[in-house]
């Protein structure tokens, strides 16, 4: 007889409502880890009144009075902080949404399923609200990212996500995309991590899943493919995908279970030939096809060594090595993990091995909740814990452009943001910092929060700009001292590629031979750290503004480091003039940071061929409104598109910051796109959200709301300062 759900122990199943009551959100924010709570009762819900930037996240009216009209650039300038200051967080950072990949939300509830964490009703309906939002309005499906097409990795997790938070299948939504997912071929053509989170469900049999071997970490570190190797992304998602992999766990079979192995697949389940559909994928899901060697190499691990050869204390030995390392992982980020990838999968690891109970388990499920975001369509998963340094790092540099830091009347919001990244700046490497991999972090500044632990080139370089701005140039009170900036300087020295250029979490370990292992299909190059424009020219822009403070400090050494990533970012320019981004929106974006990386070393449009190129590559997009408006489509494709929306403040404002920072010496297309910029700002000082900003792996999507403050912001301060007597007609 089959166990019922409550004799498993199963939490009862959240009720789901017809829709959350928006007034009722409130984010609790705990010195930048952000928890979203929903306050049933009345009482509850008068004494923690809803803030400003709360109604703004959830997109309820804010009630604030109109401010006199910009007139010029500047004025505009202060209006647009007269807003954003209100959004700043009791601890001095701005937070936001970070949506967009469409793929993370499902770890999290199957990681609440299989460790039968109780799912919050307000929960459960906001995330049915914000996928009911985002279904494709005319197959009801999902895609990889919000703005893609539907796919089977997206309609598999997002189907399986509605269905163990409560949804009945026969909702019409469940009808409509379980065609849309029939039509493509069901479950069985799911990639290979939506195929993993299948199987530790229990809803596929492991044999579908192509081999994640723990051995792999066995491997002596002089091996070219030693995982150490690996982008911090892939290696972190591995290590405890290989250690779920070899124990082949399945949670117990429940009654949503059982509906999703009817759903899920057009043949009956039982007859599925679970290993024969190892390799089958969608056309449309196939971005990266696996590559004849790692065919052969699964091939191999699947008939050959899983089943004749593998010895048991082998098997132990790389479980064991792995269950350490995740450990490791933890302890470095105090249960918070790399991202909401590896976080799930780092908690199951811990359920499995240690128990319901324990405090590793107790400790990863609170902190899933930090990865969590609502806003008016319902609740989402952000692709990191935030962009809280991030954001607030570019916040203070836009100020500073726009010669406002000085301004009492922006005293207090500055001084609580350096505040606040003097708390993030990353102060001790790993304990055994060789033995999990990683490099020295000390000094440096990670993308979200201190918890996250991860220095990132660009985010330290960032922060170090920002800080040093408001404590050497402002004149603003010395909060970190000379050897904190020092740390981080001696961190960033340690990001470099022999090439000269910057890579994000580490400096490259590895060939680009290693994307031939790369298991993942939905994302292309994401094997190894590739070089970045905008990290390389980040780190020159901040090394030139430190050197130009301490000219003693590693005189030699950052005079050497500043000279090969420049020839590097020289190099990178394409023939026409552009540069190529991989974090945001695309050639306008990575163009920008390279020619503001020109500038600091002296070399602008009447000096230097690379500046005057880069800014004839703006000038020709710039639209006949005076805007710019590359999309999300030029990241895919590697050649620059046009939105269907027309001019975007943020693509403008990049394309205005690279031209003025260039010294562009014509400043009637300037004013042009300055005029587009103040024309499209609202009466409250805000700009409205329009198209998507970031990218990650070429092919995913990913928000970034706060660009359309700081980088408007900068332009148009940039501008000010300028030109302080050119007027713009209205
Ligand atoms: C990010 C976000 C920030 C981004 C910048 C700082 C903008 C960039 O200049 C360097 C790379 C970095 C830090 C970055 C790397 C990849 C991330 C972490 C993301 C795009 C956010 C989400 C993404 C992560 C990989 C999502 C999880 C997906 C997997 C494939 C594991």
């Amino acid at each position: 007889k089959r166990a019922t759900d409550a004799e498993l122990g199963c939490p009862q199943k959240p009720k789901i409502e017809a829709k959350t009551d928006p007034t009722r959100w409130r984010m609790k924010d705990d010195d930048s880890r952000h928890t979203w709570h929903y306050l049933t009762d009345e009482k509850a819900a008068t004494e923690w009144p809803q803030s400003l930037a709360e109604k703004y996240f959830l997109g309820l009216p804010l009630d604030i009075p109109a401010l006199p009209k910009a007139g010029t650039p500047i004025d505009a300038a202060r209006n647009a902080l007269e807003f954003f200051e209100k959004l700043q967080l009791p601890s001095g950072h701005w937070a936001c949404e970070y949506g967009g990949p469409m793929f993370l939300l499902a770890g999290i509830v199957v990681c609440w399923h299989v460790t039968k964490t109780p799912i919050p009703s307000a929960y459960a309906t906001a995330i049915k609200d914000y996928l009911a939002a985002r279904a494709h309005p005319e197959d009801g499906g999902w895609g990889l990212h919000i703005e893609g097409e539907s796919t089977v990795f997206g309609i598999t997790l997002n189907y399986t996500v509605l269905r163990l938070v409560g949804v009945d299948p026969e909702d019409a939504m469940m009808v409509k995309a379980r065609g849309t997912l029939h039509k493509l071929g069901g479950a069985v053509n799911a990639p290979h991590w939506a195929k993993f989170w299948l199987a530790t469900l229990g809803v596929v049999s492991w044999d579908i899943v192509n081999p994640v071997p723990p051995e792999i970490w066995l491997l002596p570190d002089w091996v070219p493919i030693a995982p150490w190797r690996w982008w911090i992304h892939i290696r972190m998602v591995f290590l405890p995908m290989g250690y779920i992999y070899s124990k082949r766990w399945s949670c117990e079979e429940t009654d949503v279970i059982r509906g999703l192995k009817e759903e899920l697949f057009t043949e009956p389940h039982a007859e599925i030939k679970w290993a024969a559909h190892r390799n089958s994928i969608a056309p449309g899901d196939n971005y990266h096809p696996k590559s004849w060697l790692l065919n052969t190499v699964n091939w191999f691990i699947v008939n050959i060594w899983n089943p004749y050869l593998r010895p048991n204390f082998i098997k132990n030995w790389a479980e064991e090595w792995c269950s350490i390392l995740v450990d490791m992982e933890d302890a470095n980020t105090g249960y918070a993990d790399l991202a909401p990838v590896n976080a799930p999968m780092n908690t199951i690891v811990c359920y499995i091995r240690d128990g319901p109970n324990a405090l590793s388990t107790r400790r990863h499920i609170e902190r899933l909740d930090e990865y969590l975001w609502v806003k008016d369509e319902g609740m989402l998963c952000n692709g990191t814990n935030g962009v809280q340094c991030w954001d607030t790092s570019f916040l203070i540099q836009a100020v500073f452009e726009a010669g406002l830091q000085n301004d009492e009347r922006w005293r207090p919001m500055l001084v609580r943001a350096l505040e606040y990244l003097e708390r993030q700046q990353i102060r001790d490497n790993c304990v055994d910092q060789e033995k999990c991999y990683r490099q020295p972090r000390k000094g440096g500044w990670p993308f979200s929060n201190k918890d996250q632990g991860y220095g990132v080139s660009d985010c330290i370089s960032e922060a170090l700009k920002a800080i040093i701005l408001l404590q050497k140039v402002a004149g603003f009170p010395e909060v970190l001292e000379d050897q904190r900036i020092f740390d981080a300087v001696d961190t960033l020295l340690f990001y470099q590629n022999e090439n000269g250029a910057l890579s994000s979490y580490e400096a490259r370990r590895a060939g680009e031979y290693m994307e031939m292992l790369n298991a993942a299909e939905v994302f292309g190059r994401i094997m190894i750290e590739y070089d970045y424009p905008e990290c390389t020219t980040a780190c020159v822009t901040a090394l030139s503004l430190f050197r130009k403070h301490w000219p003693d400090y590693k005189t030699d050494e950052i005079r050497i480091f500043i000279n090969r990533a420049t020839n590097w970012i020289k190099g990178n320019q394409r023939i026409d003039g552009s540069w190529y981004g991989s974090w945001g929106i695309c050639f306008t974006y990575a163009t920008m940071f390279a020619l503001e990386s020109m500038t600091s070393i002296g070399e602008t449009y009447s000096n230097s061929k690379i500046a005057r190129r880069g800014c004839d590559f703006l000038i020709s997009k710039q639209r006949a409104d005076g805007g710019w408006s590359e999309s999300y489509k030029a990241c895919e494709t590697m050649e620059y598109h046009e939105h269907p929306m027309g001019s975007l403040v943020v693509q403008t404002s990049w394309a205005l910051i690279g031209l003025i920072e260039a010294d562009y010496p014509d400043v009637e297309p300037i004013k042009k796109g300055i005029k587009l910029i103040m024309e499209r700002q609202q009466e409250n000082g805000e700009w409205l959200q329009e198209a998507i900003e970031g990218v990650f792996n070429k092919s995913c999507m990913i928000s970034y709301p706060n660009y359309k403050f700081t980088f408007t912001l900068k332009a148009l301060g940039l501008f000010a300062q300028k030109y302080p007597d050119v007027k713009i007609e209205l």
